[in-house]
């Protein structure tokens, strides 16, 4: 035969819970009504949280700030699978990871306010400190997981990214060296259709993230992101595959970035009013309220209950993360190298 089709890939796509708080029974991954419940509850903390967080950086009491808002089941969702003994390397927009992982609320205010020591992560979490530069935890992800792999533990390790961070060289060594070495590794990708000004249409030709992930020889599958028990079931059955030495998997968590970019843009400057407008219909926390109040378990006394508890966590967060003590300037200066080089003393007597 002289032509043949020699490779043919097939990504899946995962929805379960529909805009109308409808579920596909045969999809459905197993969790209690507890468990549903304490989502719902992680979705209202996060996103109290993140409006605390706004209002403060408008009030001039935290710095420069990345807003969750629209992403909260891809982190949630993917968060709630996750096991004290894995490990978890986020990008910088992973708020509502940290909060569903038990990391300290005021913490993470202490870091938005300029204060690194907000990232110390308190002993017990495999949380590494959130990544600014876009793409970069990719293979520090990977080296982690290969060090799961030749010590024998049964981990798996997660690694956050965006869309843009797909186009990063990091990514494609990361993705590569994991599937070559059949890392126990998940990649999670929070396709929110915008890197800054940059469309997802702009970012790459493929039809799909998820399929990025043949070409290094592991599946990759697309959620959606909205959905906070699809991307529950996936995420959870990859870290299932990691640790039973199956190696990596990538998910494309297809979502929206409901605000700017950060605080310190203004999105309406390159998308239009309509696209928002069309995703705010799919918002992921109003689809698990309906699927709730269907299934009575929802009530407006419940959602009272709840709310008031994450105004009072927040608050009490805020409380004690403005009454930390104030760092010595020298701090900063202190723990980039072993020890100071020149530059640094002098500019440390200048300051
Ligand atoms: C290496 C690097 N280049 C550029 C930037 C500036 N920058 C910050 S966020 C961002 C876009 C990231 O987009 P995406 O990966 O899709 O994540 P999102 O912000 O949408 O969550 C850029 C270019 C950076 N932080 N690091």
């Amino acid at each position: 035969m002289p032509e043949e089709i020699i490779e043919s890939l097939n990504v899946r796509y995962i929805n379960i819970l529909n805009e109308n708080g409808d579920v596909d029974e045969s999809l459905m991954p197993s969790l209690s009504q507890s468990e549903i419940k304490k989502i719902y509850e992680l979705l209202i903390l996060s996103r109290t949280f993140d409006r605390y967080a706004l209002n403060l950086q408008r009030e001039g009491r935290i710095g420069t700030y990345a807003s969750i808002l629209g992403q909260e089941a891809s982190q949630i969702g993917s968060a709630f699978a996750i096991e004290k003994s894995d490990w978890v390397f986020p990008s910088f927009r992973e708020m509502g990871v940290y909060i569903t992982l038990g990391y300290p609320v005021y913490m993470l205010f202490q870091y938005w306010s300029g204060d690194e020591r907000g990232m110390q992560t308190p002993e017990g979490l495999n949380i590494f400190p959130l990544c600014v530069p876009v793409g970069t935890q990719v293979p520090h992800a990977v080296g982690a997981a290969m060090a799961a792999k030749y010590k024998g533990d049964k981990i798996a390790v997660i690694c956050y990214f965006g869309d843009g961070g797909t186009s990063k060289g990091d990514f494609h060594e990361g993705f590569n060296m994991a599937g070559v070495f059949k890392l126990p590794v998940v990649f999670i990708c929070q396709n929110n259709q915008w890197a800054i000004s940059v469309p997802r249409s702009r970012q790459t030709a493929s039809k799909t993230l998820a399929q990025k992930a043949f070409a290094y020889g592991f599946e990759g599958i697309q959620v959606d992101g909205n959905d906070v028990f699809a991307v529950y079931k996936v995420v959870r059955e990859a870290l299932d595959k990691a640790k039973d030495g199956g190696g990596p998997t990538f998910i494309e968590c297809v979502t929206y970035r409901m605000g700017d970019h950060t605080t310190a843009d203004d999105a309406s400057r390159y998308r239009s009013k309509d696209e928002v407008e069309a995703w705010r219909s799919k918002d992921p926390i109003a689809r698990l309220k309906l699927f709730m109040e269907k299934n009575m378990l929802w009530t407006d006394e419940y959602q009272k209950e709840i709310e008031g508890k994450a105004k009072d966590m927040n608050d009490e967060a805020v409380k004690m993360a403005e009454s930390v003590e104030k760092q010595h300037f020298e701090e900063m200066f202190k723990y980039t190298y072993e020890r100071l080089t020149f530059r640094q003393i002098k500019e440390m007597k200048d300051f």
